[in-house]
């Protein structure tokens, strides 16, 4: 372990540098946007993990709804365990604690202490990840394991990581909010696919071929198309997973049940969403903002928009 400490070391020490907002340090590694953190873990989940057929893997560039999307599975999936949406894990636990992310608790044990035993979950394990699909450990690719992506439109996705990182302290990203040449120097980095798991194109357009060429392989959805038709987007998500609802369920309004579970509004009331942090660093109260649809026209001049079209 310690020489694979120290190839990573030295690994590290040979790629390109870029900080996020504040100053949240990326490297390139193949290509990617790699937060610098997530390096090593991200070597042994390429070169590790073992999938089974029947894992399911939800994947996502950051602030596109990997929350929301992590709850709705886990509801899903889960709905005859936990059938109690009074007493639904979600209470008492952070989506990103109840589905893993293997570039981040999985595979890195500095993390938050919830790494899971993958030999000893029960099928359908369900995982995360912000790693590109070319990037992703063979053995998920070949296998027939299922994955979901969801995308969301680059302006906004670059607005809600904005917003993320310039108001935590960590990263001393802290006063950035409103400093419009902030601004225009992130989006700048970002036009040019410097952002976390970035570039956003190369991201979104993989998994998007792959949904294509293989739709029982990758099912691709939107943020926007789930906030406008979220029960048609959840039948779609319980199907493609597996577990389809039944007339019965459907009568009985367990689709609307699971879609009031998660909401934005719902989640962000939870006792546990207001306070505790995931992936040992980041505050889960960070995570809930306003969900919203075109936030980055308040943002954005028609200028700096104009020339993001043309990249
Ligand atoms: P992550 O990649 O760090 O986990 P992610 O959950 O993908 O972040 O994205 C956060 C965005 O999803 C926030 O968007 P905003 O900044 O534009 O507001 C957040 O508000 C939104 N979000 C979180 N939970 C939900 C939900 N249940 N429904 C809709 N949007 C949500």
């Amino acid at each position: 372990m310690e020489e694979l400490e120290d190839k990573v070391k030295q690994l590290g020490n040979s790629l390109p540098k870029e900080s996020w907002v504040g100053a949240f340090p990326l490297i390139l590694y193949q290509e990617l946007w790699l937060p610098s953190r997530a390096l090593k873990a991200t070597i042994l989940f390429q070169t590790q993990f073992e999938a089974y057929d029947t894992d399911i893997i939800l994947a996502s560039l950051p602030k596109t709804g990997t929350t929301w999307l992590k709850s709705l599975l886990y509801t899903i999936v889960n709905r005859n365990i936990y059938s109690d949406f009074t007493k639904h894990p979600l209470h008492t636990e952070n989506a990103h604690k109840l589905v893993h992310h293997f570039e981040y608790t999985i595979y890195d044990n500095n993390s938050d202490g919830t790494q899971p035993n993958l030999a000893k979950l029960s099928p359908p394990r369900l995982f995360a990840t912000h790693i590109p699909y070319l990037s992703l450990p063979k053995s998920i690719r070949s296998s027939k394991s299922r994955i979901i992506y969801v995308c969301r439109n680059p302006l906004d996705t670059f607005i809600s990581s904005w917003h993320f990182y310039s108001q935590i302290d960590l990263y001393k990203g802290k006063g950035y909010e409103l400093d419009h040449n902030m601004i225009e120097k992130h989006f700048g980095m970002f036009c040019e696919g410097k952002f976390p798991f970035g570039p956003y194109d190369d991201h979104v357009l993989g998994f998007w071929k792959e949904s294509v060429q293989n739709p029982n392989k990758v099912l691709f959805l939107e943020y926007e198309g789930l906030k406008e038709d979220p029960k048609a987007h959840v039948k779609k998500m319980a199907e493609f997973a597996g577990y389809p609802f039944s007339e019965e369920e459907e009568n009985k309004g367990i689709i609307d049940d699971i879609i009031k579970l998660c909401s934005l509004e719902s989640l962000k009331e939870m006792e546990v969403n207001k306070k505790g942090n995931y992936f040992g660093y980041f505050e889960n109260k960070n995570l809930f903002r306003k969900g919203q649809v075109g936030d980055w026209t308040n943002y954005l001049s028609p200028s700096l928009v104009k020339s993001f079209d043309q990249n």
